[in-house]
């Protein structure tokens, strides 16, 4: 029976947070699929030495930053030999299960100012709690550069002649390497990570926390579902055809969060982007109170709504205009602007 001196309140938390403990912890396959993979073990970065060459991006609400650094040079004299890599640092949601150790026994504190009932402090945690989550992406290209360089956007609205015309040709010659993609199809990469799995080569996906979420807290959950049908580049090449393949990702992928995380249907945002980074079919799942980059209405298509377009009309995607923001300096902005001109 519950102990009836506890506040309801506080039994409440309590009992929240017991759930939000169990939720981390393997499921029942755990064994086979841990979650926050990876081992404990020290690493080093894949390069060595880091010259800073521009602060790509930063936002202070967000507490991340985007540095474009030049790794492995030999000269050491800045001649800009060496390689290009980005390195992205955001520091990490508080884990509500461990966050009152940080005041517990003398925490090193430096005061700032007190006043009356208020003080404030700088608080140093310990080496466990003060991870940075670090994201390399080595050797970087032009492209990746472009990717994570703050920039102006710009709406446009593409037909479906203009992706045929414009986007498609473009899309061929500049999209970024889908090699990551394949390696997790292949159990190449992050086969450990996998948390569920459709195998069927037509209708099947690989469901697997995004590069984004370090799986420490559920605030932030994000998970993606990648088909394994090679050839379907993005939303716009989605017909009627598909619609076996999206509803297994759909109703698949959202049991197997249920099952895993304990987050329930109705707590997930779950769609695709228009336009994609990577063009190889793949739809995001994310908390929904999590603001995830990536999900204004300018870019999310939601999945339940992609499937009901093509129930409709399978060929809904081959001939609506799609409106999505690209960056000022990006070629296809200037070919659409252009091509609407003449
Ligand atoms: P997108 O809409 O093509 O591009 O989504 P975006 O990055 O502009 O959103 C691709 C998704 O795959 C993003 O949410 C990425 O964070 C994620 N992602 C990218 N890479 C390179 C990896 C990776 O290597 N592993 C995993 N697990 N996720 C990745």
């Amino acid at each position: 029976m519950a102990d009836p001196s506890v506040q309801p309140g506080k039994r409440k938390r309590e009992e929240e947070e017991k759930k939000e403990e169990s939720v981390l912890a393997p499921g029942p396959e755990g064994d086979k699929a841990p979650v926050g993979n990876g081992t404990a073990a020290s690493a080093r970065f894949p390069f060595s030495g880091f010259r800073l060459q521009k602060v790509l991006k930063e936002s202070s609400r967000d507490k991340i930053i985007f540095l474009h650094g030049k790794v492995n040079e030999t000269s050491g004299d800045g001649d800009g030999d060496g390689d290009d890599a980005v390195v992205i640092l955001e520091k990490t949601p508080f884990q509500v299960d461990q966050v009152a150790q940080l005041l517990l026994g003398s925490p090193e504190l430096q005061l700032q100012f007190s006043n009356d009932i208020y003080s404030t402090y700088n608080l140093f945690p310990p080496k466990l709690l003060s991870d940075i989550k670090t994201t390399v992406v080595y050797p970087a290209t032009e492209k990746h550069l472009k990717k994570y360089l703050r920039q102006d956007l710009h709406l446009v609205r593409e037909t479906g002649d203009d992706y045929k015309n414009i986007t498609l040709p473009y899309l061929d010659s500049q999209s970024l390497s889908i090699q990551w993609v394949y390696n997790i199809l292949e159990k190449k990469a992050e086969a450990d990570r996998i948390v569920f799995e459709n195998p069927d080569p037509l209708d099947g996906f690989v469901l697997i926390p995004d590069l984004k979420w370090n799986q420490k807290q559920l605030d932030d959950l994000y998970l993606i579902a990648i088909c394994h049908r090679r050839g379907i580049k993005s939303l716009r090449e989605l017909t009627g055809e598909h619609l076996p393949l999206l509803r297994n990702i759909l109703q698949q992928g959202q049991e197997a969060i249920q099952q895993r995380y304990q987050v329930k249907e109705e707590r997930l945002r779950v769609y695709l982007h228009y336009q994609p980074s990577y063009y190889h079919l793949h739809v995001h799942f994310t908390a929904l109170g999590f603001e995830a980059p990536g999900s204004g209405v300018e870019r999310a298509h939601l999945l339940t709504d992609v499937i009901e377009n093509l129930e409709c009309d399978p060929d809904y995607y081959q001939h609506r205009t799609l409106t999505f923001a690209l960056r000022a300096d990006e070629p296809l902005l200037k070919l659409f602007q252009e091509a609407k001109k003449n």
